[in-house]
C-alpha cells in the first residue's frame, strides 16, 4: 500500500513524544497502512526533535517508511493526508485567554495557508493546540480553497474524561457507558451531556439518580480536569491527550461503530442553536471516509440548552477577539 503522509506540529513537545510512536505503530490508520511522518517544529526545537527522530528509528516500526523533520511549514504539510496541529504557544504568567488567542493566531494563519498550498486536497486537520476551537477556526479561514469540514478541534479527551468519571461513579467499565458527549468549547465552559447516555444499555439516569452531582461536581470536574492534572503533575496532560487525538483521527478515517457517538469540535451548521461560523463540539458519527455527521434529533433539556448558550457565547467572544485574522 502507498504510504500516507501524516504531519504532526509541535512534534518535539510532550504530546508529540506520546503521539508519534502510536501513529508509527498503526494505531490511527491500521496495521496495513504505511506512513511517512513529517514533523514540524520551531527552529530552536529541531535538536530535540532530532532525538525524537532517532528514537522513532530505534523502534524499527514496520509501517514507518520515512521521517522528515523541518521548521518549514510548506515542507511539513507537503502531500499530507492527516495533520495533527499540536504545537502552540503556551499560556505565560499573567496572560489572559485573549492574549493567548492573539499569540497563537499567526501560527494557525500561517499553517492554514501552508496546508491549503501543500497538503492533499482531501486532508483532514485536527487542532489540539489551545485554544483549540478558535485556533481551528483561524486555520480554517486561512486555508482558502479547502472545505470547512477538513478542520476539527479536539474534544475527545473531554469525552473520554466524562465517560471514565461516569464509569467510576457507576462501578462499571468505560465500555459499558454509551452516548456521553461534549458540547461547546474545549474550556471550563464545555458541557458534558449525560442525558442521552446509557450504562449497560439502561438509561444513565436510572443508574445514577443524583442529578445534583451530574449537573454540579461532575460537570465542574470535567471542565477543570486539565487544571487538576497540571496541579498534580506539574505538567499538562500528555499521553491522555495523545490517546484522544489518535482516537479522533482513527474514527475520522476508519469510522465509528454502529450506534457509537463521539465528540468533535467541528464547524457549526447551526444545529442545536449553535451559531454558524463557530467551531464547537457536537455529538458526531463518522462513516469512515474522512467525513462526519452531527447527530440530529436529540431532545435537549433546558439545563443543557442554557449551558450550550453560555459555551457558545464564550466561543463567539473568542472569535471576536481574533476577527482581524478571519
Ligand atoms: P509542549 O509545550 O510540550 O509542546 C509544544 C511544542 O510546540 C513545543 O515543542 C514547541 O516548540 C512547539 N511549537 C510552538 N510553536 C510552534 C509552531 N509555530 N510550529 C510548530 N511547533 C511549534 O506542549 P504539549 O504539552 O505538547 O501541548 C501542546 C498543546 O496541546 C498546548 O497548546 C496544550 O494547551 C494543548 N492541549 C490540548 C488539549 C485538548 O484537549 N485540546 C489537551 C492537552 C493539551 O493541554
Amino acid at each position: 500500500m502507498k504510504p500516507l503522509v501524516v504531519t504532526v506540529t509541535g512534534a518535539a513537545g510532550n504530546i508529540g513524544y506520546a503521539i508519534l510512536p502510536r501513529i508509527a505503530n498503526g494505531d490511527v490508520f491500521g496495521q496495513d497502512q504505511p506512513v511517512i511522518l513529517k514533523l514540524l517544529e520551531i527552529a530552536p526545537a529541531l535538536k530535540t526533535l532530532d532525538g525524537v527522530r532517532m528514537e522513532l528509528e530505534d523502534c524499527a516500526f514496520p509501517l514507518l517508511h520515512k521521517i522528515v523533520c523541518t521548521a518549514d511549514a510548506k515542507e511539513a504539510f507537503g502531500d499530507c493526508t492527516a495533520a495533527f496541529l499540536v504545537g502552540a504557544k503556551p499560556r505565560g504568567p499573567g496572560m489572559e485567554r485573549a492574549d493567548l488567542l492573539k499569540a497563537n493566531g499567526p501560527i494557525f494563519t500561517g499553517q492554514g495557508k501552508a496546508i491549503a498550498k501543500a497538503a492533499n486536497k482531501n486532508v483532514r486537520v485536527l487542532v489540539v493546540g489551545n485554544p483549540a476551537n478558535t485556533n481551528a477556526l483561524i486555520a480554517m479561514h486561512a486555508a482558502k480553497g479547502l472545505p470547512r469540514e477538513s478542520f476539527s478541534a479536539m474534544t475527545r479527551l473531554d469525552h473520554n474524561r466524562a465517560v471514565s468519571q461516569i464509569a467510576i461513579k457507576a462501578g462499571v467499565l468505560g465500555h459499558d457507558v454509551s452516548n456521553v458527549f461534549i458540547w461547546g468549547n474545549h474550556s471550563p465552559t464545555m458541557v458534558p451531556d449525560t442525558e442521552h447516555a446509557t450504562i449497560k444499555a439502561r438509561p444513565l439516569r436510572e443508574v445514577i439518580t443524583d442529578t445534583a452531582w451530574l449537573q454540579g461536581d461532575f460537570t465542574k470536574a470535567i471542565g477543570q480536569r486539565g487544571k487538576a492534572i497540571i496541579d498534580a503533575r506539574g505538567a499538562s496532560s500528555a499521553f491522555s491527550a495523545a490517546h484522544a487525538a489518535i482516537e479522533h483521527m482513527a474514527l475520522v478515517f476508519r469510522g465509528t461503530k454502529p450506534g457509537e457517538i463521539t465528540s468533535m469540535a467541528v464547524p457549526s451548521d447551526g444545529s442545536y442553536g449553535t451559531p454558524e461560523g463557530l467551531i464547537s463540539s457536537f455529538p458526531v458519527t463518522c462513516p469512515g471516509d474522512g467525513s462526519y455527521e452531527i447527530v440530529q434529533g436529540l431532545q435537549l433539556s433546558d439545563w443543557v440548552k442554557t449551558k450550550i448558550k453560555a459555551t457558545c457565547d464564550e466561543l463567539a467572544s473568542e472569535r471576536d477577539a481574533v476577527k482581524d485574522l478571519l
